[in-house]
């Protein structure tokens, strides 16, 4: 029987550069023979996942308790699939997971228990490597401020958040560095729950 797949959560703040790295961690560990799959979170494929994307875009008006329930409803779509893919063996690495989910939550105000709740049961993350760039840095990167989140205001109130959520079991990096040196502490971070030969 194949042993457990691994669950690597990156985490962090807009334009942090979690999906450049969650891609090159995925191909590293491919490369390397180990069975990795990503997944996006949210998915916004999924139906659930659509009314995310109208609301994100600015034209599906939700009051914040009904999005963050729509963010949790997004990953408990994925969990059966999440612990199938996990018992046969396949590494997983999440492009955002529960942490984004509490962050952005918080940072509208809400309850962080209350928010907590939503995601009780769903797979506990092996890893969480929190990619640390100050809302000033991504700030000027390509692609920010499209999307209704992406305001510095807020993005320094989700910045707290990720701070507070912060425990000793995360591996946080600094994600200012160029891409290639952040995944290299991104590939030694992955080795903590996954061994490369
Ligand atoms: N959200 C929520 O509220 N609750 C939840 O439960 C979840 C999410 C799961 C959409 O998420 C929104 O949903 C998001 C949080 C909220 N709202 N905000 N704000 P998303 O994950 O779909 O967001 P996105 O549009 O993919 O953006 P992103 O994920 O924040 O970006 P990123 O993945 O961190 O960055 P990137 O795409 O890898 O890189 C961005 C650009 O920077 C790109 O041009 C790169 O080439 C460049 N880049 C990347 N790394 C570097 C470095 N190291 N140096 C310089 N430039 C870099
Ligand atoms: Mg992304």
């Amino acid at each position: 029987m194949a042993s457990r797949g691994a669950l690597i959560a990156i985490e962090g703040c807009d334009r942090s550069g979690k999906s450049t790295q969650a891609a090159l961690l995925v191909q590293r560990l491919r490369d390397a023979g180990v069975p990795t799959e990503l997944v996006k979170f949210p998915d916004r494929t999924t139906v659930i996942g659509k009314i995310i994307d109208r609301h994100l875009k600015g034209d599906a008006e939700l009051d914040d308790h009904s999005i963050h329930l729509l963010f949790s409803a997004n990953r408990w779509g994925f969990k059966a699939w999440m612990e199938r893919q996990q018992r046969a063996g396949v590494t997983l690495v999440l492009d955002r997971y529960v942490h984004s989910g509490l962050a952005y939550s918080m940072a509208r105000g809400l309850d962080v228990e209350w928010c907590r709740a939503t995601d009780i049961g769903l797979p506990h993350p092996d890893l969480v490597i929190y990619l640390d760039a100050p809302p000033t840095v991504a700030a000027g990167r390509s692609g920010y401020g499209a999307e209704l989140y992406e305001n510095v205001e807020l993005q320094q109130r989700v910045y707290n958040a990720f701070a507070e959520l912060q425990d000793a079991s995360w591996v946080v990096l600094d994600a200012s560095l160029p891409p290639e040196n952040v995944a290299k502490d991104v590939l030694v971070a992955a080795q903590r729950c996954v061994s490369l030969p």
